[in-house]
């Protein structure tokens, strides 16, 4: 692996129409967050950018629906989802937004850029308009009988029954999703970025350069690579957006997926003077935390974006994942069926770790995966209790109840004692290699093995039989069980950082540095601990029963919902 001087994070700008939900942060910003806590804490150079994504159609749907103005949209849904990821501890260094004025100057300076360097290419082409709604209709917001398999209420861009890729102008009998009425063809022109001019490049720095990219993305960037790219669109008629900065462009702003990744950019310089350091050198090693609906365009639109443009570095790495159902079904906005973040952390204060653990043990990584209630009281009562929480517990109030809750001085140690503290090192290095290749899940299973260690040494030798036989072999026990206590707050910060907070609390000692991990002299002797805390509650049956319920009542309400919506209406659906 090439050693980078620095790096730079960023995480999908989410859209700001909705609030933020568990597959959100399954997918992307609990990976993420995980991933920069851990480079901080090694003492790396590195940022981390995200914002609110806040064009395009997804947001003017939305303020459609509810009467009131985009901006009105994003100005709601941007506090709350900013508020929402601070409560659950995601700590970027920035989460800006894309109707900031920083942004729409790079994005309008980045389009005029390829402009001028001639890398777009304009056609004219006919495309339908709602002549009552007064719009150019794009992609999803036209339905129709599809062409191929016949089936009504196929999309202007696809057929979900049958899977085929459309036009708009081939739906039979097309309707506009907005109003109902029978659309009208008029003339329009759009810039389109010329794909198929970077395939050469795109085929050679994916397929031959970036081999160990995850085997979902790269399969991916190859199935799109091998069809061939096609010119497309960088603009849209819309009147919710960056206007095109070029003559003739009356009423056209830019795509919202060419001007989205570019808002990483903009975030960057918002947040530092030195942001050129970290987009134009090759010093620098640039992740994209994204979900797997993300991956062409971060790795095969933002880059050719990117390399057109001349001058920025790529990605090194693009670690997409797969997407995380609930109960068995696929996560909707649309339907209200997902948990939402906000949501949770007003119903279960104090839980963030909870779910942090839950959403990475469980994490989408590489197939779909489902989020059950009954697997988050599992894994909260099996694992965080009686594991993580038991052992944690048990080191400090023996220490206390034995020690008065001074460190003791360790005397000689046994093969067993050694053997175990031998395993601090092994299991850090299998910790810090899971890590680095984006492996959250078994990296999760490495911290937690700092604790199951504890745990076993303690159930093994037993301190509180042996205390009344041999008193000075129990303060060897303790010492022992108190620098693995402090590993484990090391390794667990990055995933838990709540918890390792109580811990470094419990243990009266500020938190230890990275280096520190592996070694079994952390907390000298004669050290006075803090007062012991439990880490974590049980969480009974009404707790998850409640949950459940509330997911049937979402169920019931979408149906009675469906059940008296125009059909033609309740073809907009933008799940996400
Ligand atoms: N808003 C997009 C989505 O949620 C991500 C944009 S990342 C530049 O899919």
């Amino acid at each position: 692996m090439k050693e980078y001087k620095r790096y730079l994070v960023t995480s999908a700008l989410p859209y700001a129409n909705g609030p933020v939900h568990i597959g959100h942060l399954a997918g992307v910003y609990v990976p993420s967050d995980i991933y920069v806590r851990y480079l901080r804490k090694r003492g790396r150079d590195v940022i981390w950018v995200c914002g609110s994504d806040e064009h395009g159609v997804p947001i003017t749907i939305k303020a459609r629906r509810e009467g009131i103005s985009p901006q009105d949209v994003v100005d709601k849904y941007h506090k709350i989802i900013k508020e929402s990821f601070e409560g659950l501890g995601i700590s970027f260094d920035i989460y800006s937004r894309t109707t900031s004025p920083v942004h729409a100057k790079t994005a309008s300076d980045f389009f005029l850029d390829l402009y001028n360097k001639g890398e777009f290419t304009e056609e004219t082409t006919m495309q339908y308009y709602d002549e009552e709604a007064g719009i150019f209709l794009a992609d999803r917001y036209i339905t129709g009988t599809c062409p191929k398999c016949g089936s009504e209420g196929a999309y202007g861009d696809q057929c979900e029954k049958c899977g085929s890729t459309l036009n708009a102008t081939d739906l039979i009998n097309p309707r506009s999703a907005i109003s109902g009425s029978q659309p009208v063809l008029r003339e329009t022109k759009h810039w389109y970025l010329p794909l198929d001019r970077h395939e050469a490049f795109l085929r050679h720095w994916i397929l031959d350069g970036h081999k160990e990219w995850k085997t979902n993305v790269y399969g991916q960037c190859k199935s799109w690579l091998d069809g061939g790219l096609q010119p497309r669109a960088v603009s849209r008629d819309l009147n919710w957006g960056i206007p095109v900065p070029v003559e003739g462009a009356e009423g056209k702003v830019l795509y919202v997926w060419f001007d989205a990744p570019i808002g990483y950019i903009s975030a960057t310089k918002e947040l530092t003077p030195e942001w050129e350091k970290y987009w134009k050198d090759e010093e620098t090693k640039m992740v994209h935390f994204i979900g797997k609906d993300n991956i062409v365009f971060h790795c095969i639109v933002f880059p050719a974006m990117l390399k057109a443009h001349g001058g920025y570095i790529l990605p090194d790495n693009v670690p997409a994942n797969e997407f995380l159902n609930l109960e068995g079904e696929k996560i909707s906005t649309s339907r209200n069926w997902a948990v939402w973040l906000n949501e949770y952390l007003e119903e279960m204060p104090g839980k963030q770790d909870v779910l942090r653990y839950v959403l990475t043990a469980n994490a989408p990584e590489t197939k779909d995966n489902d989020f059950t209630w009954k697997e988050f009281q599992a894994r909260n009562n099996n694992e965080l209790v009686a594991v993580l929480g038991n052992f944690v517990n048990r080191a400090l109030v023996l220490t206390g109840k034995y020690f008065d809750g001074t460190v003791p001085a360790s005397g000689e140690l046994t093969a067993y004692d050694r053997e175990t503290l031998d395993e601090l090192p092994r299991i850090r290095e299998s910790l810090e290699n899971n890590i680095e290749h984006y492996r959250f899940r078994e990296a999760l299973k490495d911290a937690m093995n700092f604790a199951r260690l504890g745990n076993k040494y303690l159930a093994d030798t037993e301190p509180w039989k042996v205390v009344k036989s041999d008193p000075a072999r129990v303060a060897t026990i303790l010492h022992t069980a108190l620098q693995i206590t402090a590993n484990t707050a090391i390794a667990i910060e990055p995933f838990m950082p709540f918890t390792a907070e109580k811990m470094w609390r419990m243990l009266a000692t500020e938190p230890l540095g990275w280096d520190a991990l592996g070694r079994s002299d952390l907390i000298p002797a004669g050290h006075r601990t803090g007062t012991p805390e439990l880490l974590f509650e049980k969480i009974e049956d009404e707790v998850i029963e409640r949950q459940l319920r509330k997911l049937e009542e979402a169920k019931a309400a979408n149906a009675a919902a469906a059940a008296v919506t125009e059909p033609q209406k309740e073809t907009i659906t933008f799940d996400d």
